[in-house]
């Protein structure tokens, strides 16, 4: 069974993440997000509308989203990949080239952003 990892916020969640889950998940067949904590957040300058919990039961009710796990630092992907038995990283390609890293662990995948949308823009409206 081919696993997938994928990290995020996911704050009022919206098209542009569901496309991103979407791929992600028909890269393998099961699918793991790491959830940034309301603590990882703040580490991330990133002050998120929804709480962990909240954004946790949003995410878990997505068809694509077979597993959710806390990311409470940058740090721990290696670790995560490892004990997930994780083969395909995945982050949209804003990120691309950040996490080249984890090509000793697993597979690395990029996958364009969708544009026209984010949470930012949502919270703005
Ligand atoms: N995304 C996307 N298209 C958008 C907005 C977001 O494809 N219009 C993708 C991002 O590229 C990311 C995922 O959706 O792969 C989650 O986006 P965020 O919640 O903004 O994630 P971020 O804060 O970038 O967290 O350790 C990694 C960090 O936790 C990444």
């Amino acid at each position: 069974m081919k696993k997938v990892i994928t990290y995020g916020t996911f704050d009022l969640l919206h098209y542009g993440h569901i496309n991103l889950l979407k791929r992600a998940s028909e890269l393998g067949e099961y699918l793991v997000v790491a959830l940034s904590t309301d603590d990882f957040n703040r580490l991330k300058h990133k002050q998120a509308h929804f709480s962990y919990e909240e954004r946790k039961l949003i995410l878990e009710a997505i068809r694509y989203v077979d597993e959710v796990i806390p990311e409470n630092t940058w740090e721990q992907k290696i670790e995560d990949v490892r004990e997930n038995n994780i083969d395909i990283f995945v982050m949209g390609d804003d990120w691309k080239g950040k996490f080249d890293y984890l090509s000793d662990y697993c597979e690395v995948v990029y996958l364009s952003r969708t544009e026209g949308i984010s949470t930012t823009k949502i919270k703005k409206i």
